[in-house]
């Protein structure tokens, strides 16, 4: 099943999504633009869906689907949950959607990516290997976000008169005692 998410009216990419998908063999279920996401989910309940692609491009569409996520998990589901749009991310799928829902989450580059990736996820064989690439990807992503987080706490903190250990390859670099200010002024000492 494929939608572009509530509040958002943007559809070639998911349609691009919906061709390639349907000449590869795929029954597609298009439920076009600004679908809300009890809408999808009861679409999806409904059919028996496989899989359930979103797409996005605007940014507020990045908070619905992290609200479609939390309410994937909420009423129970399992199957795999393809995140796709210019304005989506493998970072913000990792760091923000992934987390919330305990099934697959995969984000999809382009069109093109959606069949390899359609029928690995709906593959007993393939799957596993799929899905544990695609979680050590989000977790060197969240590793990554998480350190990048951190920097600038531990910068305002030291401005705050906190004492804050060094991070390894993070040492603030300290003035030199005897820099000179300027050309025309003695050195300082
Ligand atoms: C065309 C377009 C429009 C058209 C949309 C027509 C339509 N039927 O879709 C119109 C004119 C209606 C429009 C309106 C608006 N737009 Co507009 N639009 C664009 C534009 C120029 C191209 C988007 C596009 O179609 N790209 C081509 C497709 C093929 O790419 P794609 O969607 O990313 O899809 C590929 C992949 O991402 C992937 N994919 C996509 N979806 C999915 C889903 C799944 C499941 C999978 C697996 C893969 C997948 O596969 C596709 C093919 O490889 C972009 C700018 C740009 N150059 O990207 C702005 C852009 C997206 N729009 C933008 C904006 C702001 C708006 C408006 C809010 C403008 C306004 N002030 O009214 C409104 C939106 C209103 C709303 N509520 O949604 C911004 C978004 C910025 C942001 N981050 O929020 C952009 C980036 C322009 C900009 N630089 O400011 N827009």
């Amino acid at each position: 099943m494929l939608a572009t998410v509530k509040g958002d009216v943007h559809d070639i990419g998911k349609n691009i999504v919906g061709v390639v998908l349907s000449c590869n063999n795929y029954e597609v279920i298009d439920m076009g633009v600004m679908v809300p996401a009890q809408k999808i989910l009861d679409k999806a309940a409904e059919v028996g869906a496989d899989i359930i692609g979103l797409s996005g491009l605007i940014t507020p569409s990045l908070d619905e689907m992290v609200g479609f996520a939390t309410e994937m998990q909420r009423n129970g589901l399992q199957i795999p949950l393809l995140i796709g749009g210019a304005t989506t991310s493998r970072a913000h799928t990792a760091v923000k959607i992934d987390r919330k829902y305990d099934g697959p989450v995969v984000w999809v580059k382009d069109a093109s990516r959606s069949v390899p990736t359609a029928a690995a996820l709906l593959d007993d064989r393939q799957r596993p290997a799929l899905l544990e690439a695609t979680q050590a990807d989000y977790d060197s992503l969240r590793a990554r976000h998480s350190q990048k987080s951190e920097r600038p706490q531990a910068v305002l903190r030291r401005r705050a008169g906190q004492q804050v250990a060094d991070q390894p390859g993070t040492a603030t670099p300290r003035p030199s005692p005897r820099r000179r200010a300027c050309t025309c002024c003695p050195a300082t000492t």
